[in-house]
């Protein structure tokens, strides 16, 4: 069986301006991924440089900082059945000209430095765990029965 498991998930400044969050956690909740943890939140420059350190000797990493920290983001704990892998489909291609349209990303980003949300990567290892802990308390997080399961899930 399908594992369920938490996912960290997160509107960039970009994507909060802009009025997305209501839309983008209606896609998730739609889906049928439980909320379990969600906060808007401003981000530091210390807290970007570890959220991104895999990416510290790119050419990008400096703007990415200005931008992550440029206005608040909205931090989210989503959980369900392979949680991680399916908002990352539903994100769509970092590069929202890539992107699908139907994606978050492919409806609305232009640009690959301006993608609207972040989501842990399914293909590393941990990565939505590591993401949870540097985001959240464990005091922040809500376990709890939604009362469609068995609607959802057979
Ligand atoms: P992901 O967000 O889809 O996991 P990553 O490759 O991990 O993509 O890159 C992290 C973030 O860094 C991207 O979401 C994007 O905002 C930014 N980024 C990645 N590559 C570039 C680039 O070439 N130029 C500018 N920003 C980039
Ligand atoms: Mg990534």
């Amino acid at each position: 069986m399908t594992e369920t498991e938490r996912t960290f998930v997160m509107v960039k400044p970009d994507g909060v301006q802009r009025g997305l969050i209501s839309d983008i956690l209606d896609r998730f909740e739609g889906r049928g991924l439980k909320v379990v943890g969600a906060k808007l939140m401003q981000m530091d420059r210390e807290l970007a440089e570890q959220h991104y350190g895999e990416h510290e000797d790119k050419p990008f990493f400096e703007g990415l900082v200005d931008f992550i920290t440029s206005g608040p983001v909205f931090a989210m704990v989503l959980e369900g059945q392979d949680a991680t892998r399916q908002v990352r489909r539903m994100m769509g291609a970092t590069d929202p000209k890539e992107a699908e349209p139907g994606t978050i990303r492919g409806d609305y980003g232009m640009d690959l430095g301006r993608n609207v949300i972040h989501g842990s990567d399914h293909e590393d290892e941990g990565a939505n765990e590591r993401e949870i802990d540097l985001f959240f308390d464990e005091d922040e997080l809500v376990e709890w029965d939604k009362i469609d399961g068995s609607w959802l899930y057979e």
